[in-house]
Order: structure tokens, then sequence, then C-alpha cells
């Protein structure tokens, strides 16, 4: 079998292979701008527009992938180099793989080559939507101050340069500006990151930025912009360079850079746009009214339920999150957390069946196939802990809930952030507050709570007796006994 690059001369060739796009790339115009092309992103709505635009007649869609950071040349390149096609490779169940070209991403921008290319692309008058994967740190929230932080020096640049932007909110603001200029309609910004309100969190922090970068833009930003909130659900672990190799081996496909994901899939959209959207239900994707309450469920259950085994499995010397869910007392500790101190949070989830959603997680992270990466799950949990689980806390605190689960994954992430697990290996942490987590950790080896002193994570959680009193006495037992006597223990109290 002769090797083939992906590319759009070789599409009819890797056709006989796999399934590729069936519609013409080239008619299709931009309507969608999306920043953040990492994996989850072509996993998720690059994969749910590519079957819609397998219809022939919607020709409006297609994605304008940016890619927003330095640190993303590779996969601009890439996409570059292939077209903007890439593998998705759903790692099944049962060990199959299947794979499909993905076509929707028909443009690609690098913003920190041509900010202004990016710029006039989002105030481009076809385009009705700019989607967003700029990770929960992205939005610039910080929970000690409960604000946008001015303090950024990445936003102090952009407040200075406003035409070479670097953040989100530079890009945005410059762009809605044109479009205000140019007497253009509305346009929808549509958050697809894990933050509870992910829509109301985007338009808070971007006006926000905007009463001091753009005070005038204010009100035209309140009637013509849309910022729909959304749930959105698939896991994408890191890509290997095992999978590059098997899909070459396989198929003889040479890509780059595939994307690799779980079969299962969810987006739960609030239907807000108001220059109009894909009939993404027309594909699996689900509008409803009010997301909150799915978004909450989902965030405190299935990422905080990454979370809980990915710092509990790092300890004990687990690479994947399958090792560590598969390990039968962790899986007994996500359960009783999952039971005992988030259900009660949740309140009334009309139409959902919790016990089947809980055992379905479960069964998701025991994927032997996907190998999702431990790394993956606990890099930059100081941005995911507060949204993933502090409010979990917050909540059952304020209903004299039990707490006692989250207090021990707390200091377990305290003695993680030391920077090696308990066989004495070093731990590969990567974490926008690595520095700070790893002096604080250290200081609670004295003094436990140090650890809690971190407010823009942990607000004022330090404050509460009960919590810093099983937080401290987790840490002990967790440093005198390890880790896994530890959760035998509590599970079977
Ligand atoms: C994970 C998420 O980053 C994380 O910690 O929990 O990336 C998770 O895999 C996705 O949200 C799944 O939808």
């Amino acid at each position: 079998m002769e090797n083939l690059k992906l590319n759009t001369k070789n599409l009819s060739a890797i056709s006989e292979r796999i399934a590729v796009p069936k519609y013409n790339r080239e008619t299709i115009k931009t309507g969608i701008v999306h920043v953040g092309i990492g994996g989850f992103h072509r996993a998720h709505e690059a994969f749910y527009t590519d079957q819609l635009l397998q219809d022939e007649n919607i020709k409006d869609w297609g994605i304008c992938g940016v890619a927003l950071l330095d640190f993303d040349t590779k996969i601009y390149n890439t996409l570059k180099e292939q077209d903007g096609l890439y593998t998705l490779i759903v790692k099944e169940l049962d060990g199959k793989h299947t794979k499909r070209v993905i076509g929707a991403i028909t443009e690609y921008l690098f913003a920190p080559e041509n900010p202004s290319k990016v710029i006039e692309k989002m105030a481009s008058p076809e385009v009705k939507i700019i989607t967003l994967t700029i990770t929960e740190g992205g939005y610039n929230y910080n929970e000690a101050t409960k604000a946008f932080d001015f303090e950024n020096p990445l936003i102090i640049h952009d407040l200075k340069h406003p035409n070479a932007p670097k953040t989100i909110f530079g890009y945005l603001t410059q762009a809605l500006k044109l479009r205000q200029e140019r007497g253009l309609k509305g346009i929808t910004i549509q958050s697809c990151d894990n933050i509870q309100g992910n829509g109301h969190m985007t338009q808070n922090m971007l006006l926000s930025y905007v009463s001091k970068a753009a005070p005038g833009l204010t009100d035209w930003i309140m009637d013509n912009v849309s910022f729909p909130n959304a749930m959105v659900d698939r896991i994408t672990p890191v890509t290997a360079v095992e999978d590059i190799a098997h899909l070459k081996e396989i198929s003889g496909i040479e890509d780059a850079w595939p994307v690799v994901c779980e079969p299962f899939k969810q987006w739960v959209i609030e239907d807000n746009f108001i220059a109009g959207r894909p009939a993404w239900e027309t594909v699996g994707a689900q509008f409803v009214e009010d997301v909150v309450p799915y978004e909450k469920m989902k965030l405190s259950l299935l990422n905080a339920g990454h979370s809980v085994l990915g710092l509990l499995g790092a300890l004990i010397g687990y690479h994947t999150i399958d090792e560590a869910v598969n390990n039968i007392n962790i899986r007994t500790f996500l359960k009783q957390y999952m039971d005992e101190e988030v259900t009660p949070t949740l309140g009334d989830l009309e139409g959902v069946d919790l016990d089947a959603y809980k055992q379905s997680l479960l069964e998701r992270f025991g994927n032997i196939n996907i190998k999702d990466q431990i790394d993956r799950i606990c890099s930059e949990t100081s941005a995911k802990y507060p949204i993933f689980i502090l409010p979990t806390i917050q909540s059952q605190l304020a209903n004299n809930g039990d707490i006692v689960l989250a207090a021990f994954v707390t200091a377990a992430w305290a003695i993680y952030s030391l920077g090696t697990n308990e066989n004495g290996n070093s731990l590969n942490i990567k974490d926008a507050l690595k520095q700070e987590l790893n002096q604080k950790a250290k200081e609670a080896k004295q003094n436990p709570t140090a650890f809690l002193e971190l407010e823009t994570v942990f607000g004022d959680l330090q404050q509460n007796v009960l919590f810093s009193e099983a937080y401290i006495k987790a840490y002990n037992n967790i440093n005198n006994n390890g880790i896994e006597y530890c959760i035998k223990q509590i599970n079977s109290n």
C-alpha cells in the first residue's frame, strides 16, 4: 500500500481507505471563526460541523481556525500543510478504531504572525459566530477578586497595543469595534470551554475588558452580541506518537497530527444566536432553554471526577485514567464522592437519569483503549479546581453537607504539588501557577493549610473551619500512611 500524505490532492485516493468529506470544500463559505484549534475543538465542534456539511445544501458554515498563541505554531503549520484536513480516530470501547477525515476547517490563521488578518476575519460580514476553546484559565477571571484580572501582563499589553493584541479580549474588542463602525449586524460569541455559565463568563469578562479598552462599545455589544451558554463533552486525550504511527501503518495515511477521542459526544446549547446558526441539532447537538443544570452536572461529575482520578492516581504512580479508575479502591472513592458530595448539590435535573449518567462516566473513564493521560488531566489544576471542585464544596458547606472526600482530594493535590509521587518519581506538572503551588506545598509540610492560602484558587475556603480540619486530617493521614491505605480507610468508613 502506497503511503499518502493527507491533503486535498490525495483526498480521493484516501477515500478508498477511510471516510472523507463528501462536500466540495472550495464552495463552503466561512460562517464561523474558531479560536483554539487543539484536539478538543477538532473532535467536537469541527466534527459536528463536518457532519452537517455532508448535506450538500449547506454552504455557509465553514470554520476558520485561529491559533492564538505562539505555542500553537506546530498545530497551525500542520493544518496549513494538510489544507486544514485531519483524521479523527474514534477509539471505540471494543478496541476498534473508526477513522474519518474531517474537512470543516476550511481556513486557518496564525494570530501571532498576522493579528490584523484575524481581526478582519472576525469582522467580516459572512462570519456569524465566533467560537472559543481557550481553556478555563483563558477567561482571565480571578477567583480571589471575583473579577477580571487587569494585572495580567498580557492584558496590560493589549490595552497599550490594541492593533497587535495577544489575548482573546484584545482580538474580540478590535473586531467588534470594526463591526460597529461598519454598521454590521449582530454576531454570536460562543464559548466551548468547561466553565459554569460559560456564555455569561465570556460576556462578563469581555465587557470588563471593553470598559477600559473601548467604553463606547459597551452598549453596542449589549444590543448586538449574544453569548449562549453551552455544555460540551467528548474525552480527547493528547495524540500520542503511537497514534500517528498506527494510522500510517494500518491505512498508509501520513497525518502529522490526527486527533483521537472517545465515541461519546454531547453538546447542549442554549438557543441564543443573534445572527443565526447551523442546524447542529440535525447531527446530534441539543438546543435547550436553560443549559445551566447540564453544565453543572457535567463539570462537577465528569470533570471533577477526572481531577479526582488524576490527582489520586498520580500519587500512586499511574499514568492513565483507566488505570486509576480500574483500581477498585479509587473507583469506590470516586463513586462515593459523586453520590455523597456532588449529587446533593445538583438539584432537580429534569429528564436526566443521574444514576445512569454516573455509571456511564465510570465506563467512559475505564475505556482502556483511549489511554487518557493523567498528565493531561492534572495540567492546569489551578484553573480547573475553582470550576470543577470548589463550587461543590461551597454548596455542601452552605447546606451542612459532607466535604470530607473533597478535602481529601485537596490534600492529595497539596502533596502532588511537591512534584514527586509516592514512589519517589518526579511528576510532570504543567500549571500556570506551578511555582506558587510548589512554594505553598513546601510550606504545607510544616503548616498544611498554607496550601489553601492561594486565594486565586481557593477564594476564602481556608477560613472555613470544617473544611480546614478535614483537609488537615487528610493531609497528615496521607503523609503518614500513604494514599492508597487512606483511600481504603475512607471507603470502609
Ligand atoms: C478534562 C476535560 O481537562 C480535563 O481535566 O476533564 O478535558 C474532559 O476530558 C473534557 O471536558 C471531556 O468533555
